[in-house]
C-alpha cells in the first residue's frame, strides 16, 4: 500500500464514495444518509426503516408532499392575479382545507420520527440520584449482571460506567453515574462533574430516590422510589404518586420499569409507521416546514386572505423539503453528514 501511496494514490475520505454518488445525482441526500444509518443499524426495525429510505420510498413520499405544496402555491399565485370581485370564497375554503391536510402530513412525518428515532439511533438513558440510593444496584438489575460495584459506602461509583442493552428492540446505552454530593475529594468531584455532563446529554433520565422527596413531574424523567423491600409497609399509594416503586435488590418492579422506559422512548405501542424520516437533520427541517404551513394557514383564516403571505410561507416550506432531499444544501451540512461515515463507504 505504501508503494502505491508513494505513486500518488490517496486513501478515500470517510463517506467519499457515497458523497460522490450524491454529488453526481445517483442518490439524493436522504438515500445517502441512509447508507451510514443502515450500516450502524442496531435493531431490525432500524434496518427496515433505513432500507426504505435507501430504496427511495421515503424520498418519493417527500416528493409527493413537495408536489402538494407546489400545487397549492400555484393556486395561490393564481389567487394573487385575479381581481377582488372575482375572489371566490369557495377557493379560499378549499385552499385552507388543503393547507391543513398538508400540514397534517408533516405532523405525521414528525410523529413517526419521534416513535422511531430511538430504534434507529439508540437512546442514552442515565441513572442519576444522590449517593447510596441504589443506582448501581439498579444498573445491575436492568442489565441482569453484576457490572457496577455496589456498596453501602457512599461515593463508591467514582466515574460513570456504561453498557448497551435492548429494551423491546430499542437499543439503549445505559449509564450509571456517581452520586451527586458535595465533596472535597478531587477524584470524587471529577466523577460528579462527569456524571453531570452525561446527565445533561441524555434522552431519558432515571432519577433514583430512596425516600419520598418532592418531585417535579417533567418529561424525559422517570422518578424511581427504590428499596421497596425496606419501607413498603409505611407508604400509601398517595405517598408514591409520581414515583415508580421498585426494589433494585430483589428485582421487584424492574419489569414495570423496563416498560416505562420503552413507553417514554417510543410512545408505548409498537409503531405502525413503515416509512419514517431517519435523521434529526431531516426531522428539524420537517418541523420548520410544518411551522411555515401553520403560518400560511393563519393568513387564510381572515375573511380577506393574504395570498402574498401565504405564498411566501409555502415557498419557505418547499425550501425545507429541498433541504431534506439535498436539492439545496449548505457545504458545511455535507461535510457534517459524510464525515460521520467510516472510510470505504
Ligand atoms: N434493601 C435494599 N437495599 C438496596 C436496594 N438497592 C440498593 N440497596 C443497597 O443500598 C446500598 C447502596 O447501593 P448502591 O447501588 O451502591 O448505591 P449508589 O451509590 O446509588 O450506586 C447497597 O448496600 C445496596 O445493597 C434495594 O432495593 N433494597
Ligand atoms: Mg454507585
Amino acid at each position: 500500500m505504501s508503494t502505491f501511496l508513494n505513486f500518488g494514490l490517496r486513501l478515500a475520505d470517510p463517506g467519499e464514495f457515497t458523497k460522490r454518488a450524491f454529488l453526481n445525482g445517483k442518490l439524493d441526500l436522504v438515500q445517502a444518509e441512509s447508507v451510514a444509518q443502515l450500516i450502524s443499524s442496531r435493531s431490525v426495525r432500524a434496518a427496515e426503516l433505513t432500507n426504505r429510505a435507501f430504496s427511495g420510498d421515503l424520498s418519493n413520499r417527500l416528493d409527493s408532499l413537495r408536489n402538494d405544496i407546489m400545487l397549492l402555491l400555484s393556486a395561490c399565485e393564481y389567487g394573487l392575479d385575479i381581481s377582488e370581485e372575482d375572489f371566490n370564497a369557495d377557493f379560499n375554503i378549499s385552499s385552507l382545507l388543503t393547507i391543513n391536510n398538508i400540514s397534517t402530513k408533516c405532523k405525521l412525518f414528525l410523529e413517526g420520527f419521534n416513535e422511531n428515532r430511538y430504534y434507529i439511533s439508540g437512546a442514552r438513558v442515565v441513572i442519576s440520584g444522590k449517593p447510596n440510593v441504589g443506582k448501581s444496584t439498579l444498573f445491575n438489575a436492568l442489565i441482569g449482571a453484576e457490572r457496577a460495584i455496589t456498596s453501602e459506602r457512599p461515593g463508591t461509583t467514582r466515574d460513570y460506567i456504561e453498557t448497551e442493552l435492548t429494551i423491546n428492540s430499542v437499543p439503549v446505552q445505559l449509564f450509571d453515574t456517581a452520586g451527586l454530593r458535595e465533596s472535597c475529594d478531587v477524584v470524587e468531584l471529577e466523577g460528579v462533574r462527569r456524571a453531570l455532563s452525561v446527565k445533561n446529554n441524555c434522552d431519558l433520565l432515571l432519577e433514583v430516590h430512596d425516600t419520598v422527596d418532592y418531585i417535579d413531574p417533567t418529561d424525559h424523567i422517570i422518578h424511581i422510589l427504590n428499596k421497596s423491600d425496606l419501607h413498603n409497609i409505611n407508604l400509601t399509594p398517595k405517598d408514591i404518586g409520581g414515583f415508580l416503586y421498585l426494589s433494585a435488590k430483589t428485582g421487584d418492579g424492574i419489569g414495570a420499569l423496563k416498560s416505562a422506559i420503552y413507553s417514554a422512548l417510543t410512545g408505548g405501542a409498537p409503531s405502525q409507521v413503515d416509512i419514517s424520516l431517519i435523521t434529526k437533520r431531516q426531522a428539524d427541517s420537517m418541523a420548520r416546514c410544518h411551522q411555515h404551513l401553520l403560518n400560511g394557514a393563519s393568513f387564510f383564516k381572515e375573511n380577506n386572505p393574504e395570498y402574498e403571505l401565504v405564498s411566501f410561507e409555502l415557498r419557505e416550506a418547499i425550501k425545507q423539503i429541498d433541504v431534506i432531499l439535498g436539492a439545496t444544501y449548505p457545504d458545511d451540512i455535507l461535510s457534517k453528514i459524510f464525515d460521520e461515515f467510516c472510510v470505504g463507504k
